[in-house]
């Protein structure tokens, strides 16, 4: 190994050993962490197109830079260029980055609707109250309508739950795997944001207002967010976990925190319509 266990490299070593190993995110990762929806997988895949046009304009410009340098210096050049302008070539660097944008917001105009269109009949709708500084989750319905507070984990509690630091919650979202989550959100005093990476979802939590937003979970774990718009003293300290499980998991937790967890007494207005 190249790291010595004096110095730099013990210090690097303890906080290897000290990261709490869960599955999705590495240490010192670049880019996204592993998608678990498909909204979060073609977010992914437009992420990657762009970062490729932008190596290639910038490599572009980089050796345009450097023909420049090179061919006009003024060592080799005792007699300056008097050129002044180009029609044909104005005309080509005025359309060229035209058609560059148009081919960029094609697929960035059809991932924007992917993600802003909820898919008709949600399997589950949930409501996800930011509050200074916790979440409170409502699941409304005839299987459910129940209502709990989720706080984030003290360090020395989420050391001894075993989950991560800043990221593990008292009482988890559940929502089953393969299923189309409708989730309602709004701010209880202050404008929060709820956020969840690998599902690619973030929508903002404002109060007097309902937004809506959507995910299908393709696989089963435990997925962390946390609320992403600054609310206050404690905004970094109401994280979100989320649970994905499968439909007879999901079942039992929704039986068990039925007798748990408080009656939710007003059904939500569009499931009360059915
Ligand atoms: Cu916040």
């Amino acid at each position: 190994m190249f790291l010595r266990k004096s110095g730099i490299g013990a210090v690097v070593a303890a906080l290897l050993a000290s990261t709490p190993a869960f599955a999705q995110i590495k240490d010192y990762q670049l880019g996204f962490q592993a998608p678990a929806s498909e909204i979060m997988d073609r977010i992914e895949s437009f992420h990657t197109e762009l970062v490729w046009i932008i190596v290639a304009v910038c490599l572009f410009v980089l050796a345009l830079l450097v023909w420049i340098v090179v061919r006009y210096r003024a060592g080799a050049n005792p007699v300056p260029s008097k050129v002044h302008h180009n029609t044909l070539l104005e005309v080509a660097w005025t359309l060229i980055p035209v058609i560059i944008l148009v081919i960029i917001a094609i697929p960035s105009f059809k991932l924007l609707y992917f993600e802003a269109v909820i898919p008709p009949n949600p399997d589950v709708h949930i409501k996800t109250i930011g509050k200074q500084w916790f979440w409170t989750y409502e699941y409304p319905g005839a299987n459910a309508g129940f209502t709990y507070d989720s706080l984030g984990l003290s360090d020395a509690d989420a050391a001894k739950a075993g989950k991560p630091r800043l990221l593990g919650v008292d009482n988890p979202l559940y929502v089953p795997v393969n299923k189309v989550i409708e989730i309602e959100t709004a701010g209880a005093d202050v404008i929060h944001s709820f956020a969840l990476p690998q599902m690619g979802v973030k929508m903002d939590a404002v109060p007097g207002r309902l937004n809506h937003t959507w995910f299908k979970a393709d696989k089963t774990g435990v997925f962390y967010g946390q609320c992403s718009e600054l609310c206050g003293a404690r905004h970094a300290y109401m994280p979100i976990e989320l649970h994905v499980v499968s439909d007879a998991e999901y079942a039992a937790w929704l039986a068990d925190s039925k007798k748990k967890f408080a009656a939710l007494d007003v059904p939500a207005p569009r499931l009360a319509a059915k």
